[in-house]
């Protein structure tokens, strides 16, 4: 690994530790597949930290999202142990530099995924699924970045809050989709926007990981991607995510620090 990956992935991870926003890098600066390299890299620094992997969330699977944020490639990074926030407690802000709120669903293995699997496979791989909300939060300052800096950036993930498991599949496609903050709808959108049916998330999740010569093994979560844009969030509030036929998420924010 060259002194570049390992200094950039120094510089993304302080960043994420210490709440801090840095510039976005120099156009050219590293391609696609050292951007992976940096992630992993970064992956690496916390989990010597004690942090440890919990699965992979996908970027971009929606037309939304990639319009928000003007980026129109699929992108995926890692979820780790520390970046769970608990279903219904209070999200410390501070922990964060300018985090968003996604409507997501997650979904949990039951089989080691090792290479690439169809979408008639998809549902076999799977223990439950889960309204999900992810609370992503760039390092890079406004926002702003390419999709290597994203990528380099382990695709924003800063943490996420997943609700009651189920196994039911059969309501994954085309459900309705909502954020309310205080009780007020601020974004919705449908399921279907999401690859056109979430299970394409397992399959597109499958692929990935394959090609970057990792596995993934039973008892993984995959955050499908967001359905709608991201929404910023707000101290004092309280978030809710409700899914169709799969129930709501919720979680509240802290005051202002
Ligand atoms: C990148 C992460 C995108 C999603 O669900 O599409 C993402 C970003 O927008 O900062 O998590
Ligand atoms: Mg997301």
């Amino acid at each position: 690994m060259n002194q570049t990956t390992e200094h950039i992935a120094g510089l993304l991870d302080d960043a994420a530790v210490k709440a801090q926003a840095i510039e976005q890098f120099a156009p050219g600066s590293f391609d696609l597949d050292q951007a992976y390299r940096i992630q992993r890299a970064s992956i690496e620094r916390r989990i010597a930290r004690g942090d440890g992997t919990r699965g992979i969330k996908l970027g971009f699977t929606s037309r939304a999202k990639m319009i928000q944020m003007g980026v129109n490639d699929l992108i995926w990074g890692w979820l780790t142990e520390r970046m769970l926030e608990e279903e219904g407690s209070t999200v410390d802000l501070a922990r964060y530099i300018h985090p968003r709120v996604e409507p997501e669903v997650c979904l949990l293995t039951r089989r080691d995924i090792t290479g690439p699997i169809n979408a008639l496979e998809a549902a076999d791989y799977l223990e439950a699924v889960a309204p999900a909300m992810e609370i992503i939060d760039s390092r890079y300052q406004n926002f702003k970045f390419t999709l290597e800096d994203v990528v380099a950036d382990n695709c924003s993930s800063a943490g996420l809050v997943v609700g009651a498991w189920s196994r039911r599949f059969d309501r994954l496609g085309n459900a309705g989709v909502s954020i309310a903050f205080n009780g007020r709808s601020v974004l919705a959108g449908s399921t279907a926007a999401i690859l056109g049916h979430p299970l394409r998330s397992v399959v597109q999740a499958a692929r990935l990981v394959a090609a970057s010569g990792h596995t993934l093994p039973a008892g993984s979560l995959i955050m499908a991607g967001a359905a709608t844009a991201a929404q910023e969030l707000v101290p004092d509030a309280h978030i809710r995510c409700d899914v169709g036929g799969l129930g709501h998420v919720e979680f509240f924010t802290g005051k202002k620090s």
